[in-house]
């Protein structure tokens, strides 16, 4: 029999990770125009709803030179610690950002708490550069180097305990804009990448099939994160590094439901939405409906 997982929603009103503002302001944007509703609605038990501030947050004494690096840094302690409460109180955490340079906070608090954890990374980028190669200097552009140990900047500055994640653990999903060091750091540590044409050529369902079995082998849990920007920009143009020829909404849709109802998922994040960037609020309004769609056929 299936249950439904009590959800700690947890709001990250943060995007000085990113080039450009506006992603900041997604979470409260999201809800303004229904989401909780809507998830109540569909049934969807929200056992906690949670906003995260990081004032009054310490910063970890490391240096790291890049955009913004102390807020980055004091926001991913703040999220590590909500992920990591809610994961010990048997809750399932969804992130609502913000920039994706929360992943850092989220992956920590969950490697504190699942010693082996796979990631889903679903993206039109790798955020696999380091605070050397990043050509942007921005720090939403790095979390995965960071989670794989790779970077100077490890997930245990932000919550002591935490861990990594193994690099057979990690699937990218729709990557399509690759700088050079990202994609030989894929090529060495021999981490697994579907593009869009692999996508086109052998369909969503067996690509989410090949990324969970990838993933989730001998894990205690996969976490998914997912970047709007994924999609292509004819269907989600209010986010702030759109690259051409990416996934349809549909491809969205269903590689979403079929994540959703597996098992081994315990956690994901949702973001890169910035309702500045937007047309007639056509990226918010299809956030809404995904991540409806994604709460609402989650099982355990
Ligand atoms: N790889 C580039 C661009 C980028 C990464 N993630 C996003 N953009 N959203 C960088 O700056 O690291
Ligand atoms: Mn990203
Ligand atoms: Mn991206």
């Amino acid at each position: 029999m299936t249950r439904k997982p009590r959800i700690s929603l947890i709001s990250a009103p943060f995007g000085l990770g990113a080039g450009r503002a506006g992603s900041e302001q997604a979470p409260d944007y999201l809800i303004q125009l229904g989401l909780t509703s809507r998830l109540l609605q569909l049934g969807c038990n929200i056992d906690e709803m949670r906003k995260l501030d990081r004032s009054g947050m310490a910063a970890p004494s490391i240096q790291v030179p890049m955009n913004h690096a102390v807020e980055v840094l004091k926001m991913g302690v703040a999220l590590a610690e909500a992920v990591e409460t809610a994961v010990t109180a048997g809750r399932f955490p969804f992130v609502l950002g913000g920039d994706h340079s929360l992943a850092m906070g989220t992956l920590a608090g969950l490697t504190a708490r699942h010693r082996k954890l796979g990631v889903i990374w679903i993206d039109a980028h790798a955020d696999m550069n380091t605070e050397s190669t990043s050509p942007s200097g921005n720090m939403h552009g790095i979390p995965l180097a960071v989670a794989l140990g790779r970077a100077q900047l490890s997930l245990s500055h932000l919550l002591p305990g935490a861990g990594t994640v193994a690099p057979g653990n990690i699937v990218l999903i729709g990557a399509r804009d690759l700088d050079p060091p990202e994609e030989a750091l894929i090529w060495a540590e021999g981490i697994t990448c579907y593009g869009v044409a692999d996508i086109r050529r052998q369909g969503m369902a067996s690509i989410v099939a090949q990324a969970l079995n990838q993933a989730g082998l001998g894990m205690d849990g996969i976490h998914l994160s997912f970047d709007i920007d994924s999609i292509d920009p004819s269907e989600a143009p209010g986010t702030g590094t759109p690259v051409q020829r990416g996934l349809t909404a549909d491809e969205a849709r269903e590689a979403l439901r079929l994540l959703a109802s597996s098992a081994a998922l315990c956690s994901a994040e949702f973001v890169e939405v910035n309702p500045l960037l937007d047309r007639n609020d056509q990226t918010s309004k299809l956030a809404i409906e995904l991540i409806a769609l994604f709460l609402s056929n989650l099982a355990i």
